[in-house]
């Protein structure tokens, strides 16, 4: 059976959605940029995949700074949002909707799943009281809280809370608690990397409590259907995004049959609790299936210490991208910091990636194996003559890369992945040494084309693995090849794909620039 007429197998991604509550920071950006590449990986590797982003909008946080600003809520949002999604183009983030959660789909589908809810019997009406802090929208339970020094009182996050009392719906999260643990046991990549599904095992264990999902002393949100008086409560709102972007409450619609459950909700580990034990629970009340894989990332700290705006430590991913271009800033986001725990930025570390991996290892590679062919072979790639042991080895390396490049990337070890294609290129950089083929022109013209076409054919397929992490660099290595576009996917990995001797090859271009200190000091 033909490739083409195939139907290919549906793959569903997501970003949290970002509070639009002033300019991205370097977090969003991480986040954005590692799900990119998640899903450029998997288009590449012959999926149909949907990926959804976008911004949550509601909440009393939002009306309360859009106030302080003289705005409307709306507003403020907008102007934010559009904020997010500059980011995102200047970024490569490739995404196929972005979602506001102030959509009218978006708002009749949170209606929609709330009705399934009330149906259900998981809805009441009751009266809440608590620890309730404004910045991270969340009540906490008196044992979650602290008095600091100062007597004020601070939630888990470290942020103040408030003693709030008001009348509220509860969702009856009580009544799941064994429903979750025995979802997590059957499955159980739901929650991902292991130390954040032990968590929130350790958590549901503990016992749970009922959820006011509903607020009366704002009106910044999605109406409670039949209640005009109450808006939801923003996780409600923000969690459902996730099934309004594929068309609930379409539920019969060929977009929500083919797209969910999602494959993967990329989030990061300080909203893990809302992802794997909320989400859920509404979504088994609903009558939905829950999403397959929720995968938590950590956190980026400027210089090993934790951002924030009070600091003036925040770093904005619009300088980062001009100041080091952007397949620079997603290399060493990807690379440095393992997928799933927490990394550090600064200066100093991706310039050092920048230069060594990108320019000097593989940049330099490519430079200096094209530049002979074009020199010596009127830029016609040569044809490879018999391999060497050592010909034979470099190609079987290159070979065996797809393989272990799709193994980490299953796993979401985005780092590991990059690990496993720059290994190859170190090899590489030493079988090139090793060969010398300054040597051979003149000595051995037939492993001279042999070495060449090695070389460029052991680039081709470190190129096309690259992809999803340095589009534009991996783009120009592939030109610079003349490999069509039609020959970019990952099916065209291995022999499938080999470069033909005899091609002619354009003229060839610097690839990936070494950052050269700029006169001033640097922008972090
Ligand atoms: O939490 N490093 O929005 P948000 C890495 N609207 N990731 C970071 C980070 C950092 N320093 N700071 C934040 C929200 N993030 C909700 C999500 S989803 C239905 C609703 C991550 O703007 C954070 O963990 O505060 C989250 O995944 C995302 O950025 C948006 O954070």
């Amino acid at each position: 059976c033909r490739r083409n007429t195939r139907v290919k197998p549906a793959y569903y991604i997501t970003t949290a959605i970002d509070y639009p509550n002033g300019s991205p920071h370097i977090g969003h950006a991480y986040e954005k940029i590692a799900t990119d590449a998640l899903a450029r990986f998997k288009k590449l590797d012959g999926y149909d995949v949907f990926f959804l982003t976008g911004t949550d909008e509601h909440g009393l946080k939002m009306a309360q700074t859009a106030e302080k600003q003289g705005l409307q809520p709306i507003e403020w949002a907008t102007r934010n949002a559009n904020r997010f999604k500059e980011m995102d183009a200047l970024l490569g983030v490739n995404y196929d909707r972005f979602i506001r959660t102030t959509d009218d789909d978006h708002i009749a589908s949170t209606q929609a799943i709330w009705r399934r809810m009330v149906e259900a019997g998981d809805i009441y009406l009751g009266a809440y009281s608590g620890w309730y802090s404004v910045r991270d929208e969340a009540y906490y339970a008196e044992d979650e809280t602290t008095v600091g020094p100062d007597g004020v009182r601070l939630g888990p996050q470290g942020t103040p809370v408030e003693w709030t009392e008001e009348k509220s719906y509860f969702f009856r999260l009580s009544a799941y608690q064994q429903k979750l643990l025995d979802y997590y046991a059957a499955h159980p990549d739901f929650i991902r990397p292991e130390v954040r599904r032990n968590e929130v095992l350790s958590f549901v264990k503990g016992g749970l409590q009922d959820l006011s999902i509903s607020r009366t002393t704002f009106t910044w949100g999605i109406p409670v259907p039949d209640a005009p008086d109450h808006v939801m409560y923003v996780w409600v709102d923000a969690l459902t995004n996730y099934i309004t972007g594929v068309g609930y409450p379409e539920t019969d619609s060929d977009s929500f049959k083919r797209y969910w459950p999602a494959d993967l909700h990329v989030i990061g580990k300080d909203i893990i609790r809302f992802h794997a034990v909320y989400w859920p629970a509404f979504l088994m009340s609903a009558g939905v299936a829950p999403p397959k894989t929720v995968f938590a990332h950590g956190f980026i700290h400027n210089r090993g210490e934790k951002m924030s705006k009070s600091v003036g430590n925040v770093i904005d991913p619009f300088d980062l991208a001009r100041a080091y271009g952007v397949d620079a800033l997603r290399y060493f986001l990807l690379r440095e910091i393992p997928f799933g725990q927490d990394g550090s930025y600064s200066h100093e570390a991706i310039v050092a990636r920048t230069n060594a991996d990108l320019a000097n290892d593989l940049g330099n590679l490519a430079q200096r194996s094209l530049s002979m062919i074009a020199k010596n072979l009127g830029g016609a790639l040569p044809a490879p003559g018999s391999p060497t042991p050592d010909d034979a080895a470099m190609l079987a390396a290159v070979d065996a890369l797809g393989e272990k490049v799709r193994a980490a990337m299953e796993q979401q070890q985005l780092h590991q992945a990059l690990g496993e294609i720059w290994a190859v290129v170190a090899e590489a950089n030493r079988y090139f040494a090793g060969a010398a083929p300054w040597e051979l022109r003149k000595t051995d013209p037939e492993r001279f084309g042999t070495v060449l076409w090695t070389t460029a054919e052991l680039i081709r397929q470190v190129a096309l693995l690259a992809q999803p992490f340095v589009p534009t660099g991996a783009a120009k290595l592939l030109d610079l090849l003349a490999v069509p576009e039609t020959a970019r996917a990952f099916d065209s990995l291995g022999a499938a794909g080999r470069l033909a001797g005899g091609t002619a090859l354009p003229a060839p271009a610097g690839v990936f620039p070494r950052y050269i200190e700029p006169e001033t000091s640097s922008p972090a």
